[in-house]
């Protein structure tokens, strides 16, 4: 998913890795008189008429400077600050922009990239390296950044199974949200393929009741993953299709209710208000928004609409497969304080993945 961002990222640490200027050496009287103290002894050859390297009396000024205290640290530590380097403030200046270009460019929210640059500042700047550890130093630096940015994802699975485990014998109930055709329902199928797998049983409640075959679509999903959907007619109250498939849940024992609904604009208050009874009369564990992963910075303002309307607890990406950029993955996490919980990679059931910081991070080539 990073394709772009990841080559991008590659070649501006290596720009700024080879622009590094070599660490100066400090004028002192000391290093002056320790340079004297080598210069090369000549001495005359009568045959070729002229000067040559005295090698003899070279040995012997070596063994003397050895014997002196102190000498052989100094000589140490000019050899290796030599072949050090460091990155200039103004060197990283002139870089930093270019960097926040190509991660806004690729969809990253204004205020990461700043936090990015911000923070690589001041891991960078200054350090003596070598030069072959620049690189890697940016490339960990990022690392660590990132992985600081990015939320830690909750253990869906664990708290479906938790609430099996009490007494309330109420199945868990989520309630997926989002605007038109960002893969609700396709979300709902593979997840529900995904716990079915984990020996945790669901419901499907059709609770759009608004677009032209909705009802069928999920009806379709759930005979070909074996699981029961509960549906209503269309126009009909779809918070009461989601409290009937609760009911329905609670009298077979199934573990988990999976609810689905009407795609709504998040500048649409009606429509949000309607979102805010169906969550009101569920009640549900868990409110997931669903947003496509090439919507860019536009998703930020959908999850806040539909977290102010019914408070959202987690985010699934969805066609992250056809996102180059991936700035989105990176940042929607950090602005809405909300975790992404799964990454949508493709339209068959088993293309959804368990977001993971770590795998993520290394897509990123880092
Ligand atoms: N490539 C890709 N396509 C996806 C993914 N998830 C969903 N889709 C496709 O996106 C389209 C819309 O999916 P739906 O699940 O119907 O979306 P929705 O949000 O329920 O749509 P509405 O109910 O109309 O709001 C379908 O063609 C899906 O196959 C994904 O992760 N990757
Ligand atoms: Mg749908």
């Amino acid at each position: 998913m990073f394709n772009k961002l990841k080559e991008k990222l590659k070649d501006w640490t290596k720009k700024i890795s080879e622009k590094s200027a070599p660490v100066e050496e400090k004028k002192e009287g000391k290093s002056k008189k320790k340079k004297q103290e080598i210069e090369m002894p000549l001495k005359f050859d009568p045959g070729k008429q002229k000067f040559e390297p005295d090698t003899e009396e070279l040995k012997n000024i070596q063994k003397k400077l050895k014997s002196e205290p102190g000498t052989e640290s100094f000589f140490k530590k000019v050899t290796s600050r030599i072949s050090k380097v460091k990155i200039s403030e103004k060197d990283f200046e002139i870089y930093a922009e270019e960097l926040e270009m190509l991660l806004l460019e690729n969809n990253v929210a204004l205020e990461v990239a700043e936090k990015v640059i911000k923070q690589l500042k001041e891991k960078i700047i200054g350090k003596e390296l070598l030069k072959k550890e620049i690189e890697e130093e940016i490339k960990d630096s990022l690392k660590e950044i990132i992985e600081d940015i990015l939320i830690e994802p909750f253990d869906i699975t664990k708290r479906i199974k938790d609430k099996k485990q009490d007494q309330s014998k109420e199945p868990y109930v989520i309630l997926f949200c989002g605007i038109n055709g960002t893969g609700k329902t396709t979300s709902i199928a593979k997840i529900a393929k995904y716990l079915k797998k984990k020996d945790i049983s669901c419901t499907l409640a059709a609770a759009d009741t608004f677009r032209a075959a909705s009802i069928e679509q999920l009806k379709k999903h759930g005979e070909k993953l074996g699981i029961k959907v509960i549906a209503n007619k269309y126009g009909s109250d779809p918070a009461s299709v989601g409290f009937d498939a609760i009911q329905y849940s609670k009298k077979n024992f199934i573990d988990c209710v999976l609810i689905d609904t009407a795609g709504r604009m998040h500048t649409a208050k009606n429509l949000l208000k309607e979102i805010e009874k169906i969550a009101k009369v569920c009640k549900p564990d868990t409110k997931i928004f669903v947003g496509e992963a090439i919507a860019g910075n536009d998703i930020i303002e959908q999850v806040r609409s539909f977290d102010w309307a019914i408070g959202i607890d987690g985010i699934i990406l969805t066609k992250a497969d056809t996102d180059e950029k991936g700035g989105t993955a990176l940042s929607v996490g950090y602005v809405t304080k909300k975790p992404i919980l799964f990454l949508g990679t493709g339209q068959e059931y088993e293309k959804i993945e368990v977001f993971d910081k770590k795998k993520f991070i290394k897509q990123l080539g880092l």
